[in-house]
Parts: structure tokens; sequence; C-alpha cells
């Protein structure tokens, strides 16, 4: 008789999945030898998906580097929300950069480490999109190229959020934010514009690109953990929702940043020397209009009428991502 694979796929939260795994397969976030990097007192947003998505990044970083570990912050909501004057959230060495140089500063510490021969001390560089993607890009580039043994986190929000919700090359098509307005015809945000961080960074050929969101911390974890095993430059981009510029409900981070992967909006992979070798397939594929919907930021395309004309150039965008990247899995049985 032919055997049929089985395969299992996790649909909530790691809570469950957790007490199912043997001890050493569990979360680092499930230890109880956790470092908790980000803890209390930082003034996120209630379900902010930046706190969510730097806790697990830093806890899971300081075991993979049993705690010697020095991070450089970008300005943003991440920075300004964990060091609000005179305190600091951040239990680790961190330091906070200008908006433009995380990457740079990031690199200058490790250069620093390798004169005083210090491999054993790891360094992470992070920041928003904005201070990612656009103004800190310059610097970030160059640390690819120099190939800089720095991981690099990118937690994208979509716009500039710190400042009141402006455009950024990662706003999405059609999003509405403070500086795209959907005024007559204009549907908000121009398609055709930004850019792929991952997809740039692999042209760089680096040794380690992924990404990740926050609706699976445990895989979240598993590739800062991988990125770590790893010297020279490398690169993180974390999908995390953002309640407040996105016009969302706090309790629907996770499963916003689920359906941003499973429309195929936001593509989960893992490349090395600028060639993808996993990625997270989509059981079934959830038509964009599902992520859109609890949206306010997304609201003017379901009006009267609705703009049904932009929802399909978004599926459209969806598919694309799907076929580029081989998301669907076509042996998933329902
Ligand atoms: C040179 C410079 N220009 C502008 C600012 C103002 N500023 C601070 S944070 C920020 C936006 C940050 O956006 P992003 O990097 O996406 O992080 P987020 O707040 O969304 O997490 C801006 C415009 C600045 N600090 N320095
Ligand atoms: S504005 Fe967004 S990114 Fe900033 S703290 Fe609030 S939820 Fe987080
Ligand atoms: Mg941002």
């Amino acid at each position: 008789m032919a055997t049929q694979p089985l395969k299992l796929y996790q649909v909530g939260t790691f809570a469950v999945g957790n007490r199912l795994l043997s001890p050493d397969e569990r979360t680092v976030q499930a230890g109880l030898e956790r470092s908790n990097a980000l803890t209390s007192g930082h003034r996120a947003c209630q379900g902010c998906g930046e706190a969510l998505g730097a806790r697990y990044v830093l806890d899971a970083a300081m075991r993979a580097t049993e705690g010697r570990l020095i991070a450089a912050n970008a300005t943003g909501c991440l920075e300004v929300f964990s060091t609000p004057y005179p305190e600091s959230s951040w239990q680790l060495p961190w330091i906070h950069s200008l908006f433009a140089n995380a990457p740079a500063v990031a690199s200058g510490i490790a250069a620093a480490l390798r004169v005083k021969g210090r491999s054993d001390i790891r360094v992470i560089g992070q920041g928003g999109d904005g201070g990612t993607m656009d103004i800190g890009f310059a610097c970030l580039s160059g640390m690819f190229e120099r190939g800089d043994d720095v991981l690099y986190v990118c937690y994208d929000n979509e716009a500039y959020m710190n400042t009141g919700v402006q455009r950024s090359s990662a706003t999405p098509p059609a999003a509405r934010t403070a500086t795209t307005k959907p005024v007559g015809e204009e549907p908000g945000n121009v398609f055709g514009q930004g850019k792929s961080a991952p997809l740039i960074a692999m042209a760089h050929e680096i040794p380690y690109v992924a990404t990740a969101t926050v609706a699976d911390l445990h895989d979240l974890e598993a590739k800062v953990e991988r990125a770590m095993e790893v010297h020279g430059a490398r690169y993180l981009h974390v999908f995390v929702p953002c309640p407040l510029g996105w016009g969302s409900a706090a309790s629907d981070t996770i499963r916003i940043a689920r359906l941003a992967k499973e429309s195929g909006l936001f593509p989960v992979f893992e490349a090395e020397h600028g060639e993808v070798v996993n990625v997270s397939k989509i059981r079934r594929q959830v038509p964009v209009e599902e992520y859109l919907r609890p949206q306010k930021r997304f609201a003017h395309l379901f009006g009267d009428p609705p703009r049904t004309d932009v929802i399909a150039e978004i599926q459209a965008h969806a598919d694309r991502n799907i076929r580029r990247f081989g998301l669907l899995d076509e042996g998933a049985e329902d």
C-alpha cells in the first residue's frame, strides 16, 4: 500500500507546539534561561509587531552567542519606545546610532572587536524599513560589499511610523499613509515604486539572507540562530505589523502577518550566496482581500464602489511572488 507523507501545519501560536516538542527543540522564549534582551518599561503600542520581533531576534541571538552580543540601533520606533531618557529596556550592550548609519556603526564595532582579537563577541545592527531601505541604504550596501561580520535586521512595518506614518520605499501599493492619501482616482501609494531589500541584499551575494514574520516566531528564532552560525555580512528582513500605522486591531498582529505570508504578498525564504535555498510554503493560498480588509490603511479600496481594479493589481502582485519563489505547496491536502 502506498504511504502518504504526513504533513503538520502550525496555524496558531507556538504555545501548544512547544509542548509537543522535545525540550531542546522548543523556542528560546519557552526557556527559563532566556535573556529578556528587551524587557519591561518600553512604551511600544499594544500589539506592536516590531517589539515582538525584536525581543525574539535579540533573545535568539543572545542564546546563540552565549550572551556575547552588541547591538547598534537606528533611530525609529524601536529605539524611541525602548529608551525614553533616562531609562532603557535593553539588557545587552546597545548603542543608538543616527537614523542613517546603524549599519556603519555596527561595522565599526565589528572592526574594533577584530582589532582587539575578540572574535567571541558578535554584532547586530537593526532598524526600521526607513532606516534600512531608505536613508541607511548606502551604509547597508557598503556593509554587505565589504563583508563586515554583522547580522543586520530590518523590522519592516512598511512606513516611517515613529514620525507619524509617512511613506517609505517599503510601503506597499495602494496603502494610505500620511503622505500617500487616496485622493480622487489616486489609490494611495503608487504602484511600481519601492524596492525589495532582501533581493538587493542577495545581489551582493552575502552568505546569508532570510525573511520572516512575527506569525512564525519559531522560524524567526531558527533564522537568527542560523545567521549567527555564519560569519560575514548577513541580512534578516522581518515583517512586523504596526497596529497604529496600519489601522489594525492590536489583537490582529499575528493574524495579519500570517495572511501576508499565506496570500503570497510577503514571501518567506532563505538564501545563501545569492541563491534561494529554502522557502516557507503556502498550504492554501488566501485571496489578498482577506489580508487587506482588516487594515484601515486599505479601507478606501472597499468603499462604494469598491476598487476592484486596484485589488486585482495587488492580487496579481501576490500571484507573481508565488510563481517567482515557488511558494505554493502543491502536495498539500485540504
Ligand atoms: C536625518 C534624519 N532625518 C529624519 C529623522 C526623523 N526620523 C526619525 S525616525 C524616522 C522614521 C523611522 O522610520 P523607520 O525606519 O521605518 O522605523 P519605524 O519608526 O517605522 O519603526 C524619521 C523620519 C531623523 N532622526 N534623522
Ligand atoms: S507606531 Fe507601530 S511600530 Fe511604533 S510602537 Fe506603535 S505599533 Fe509599534
Ligand atoms: Mg517603519
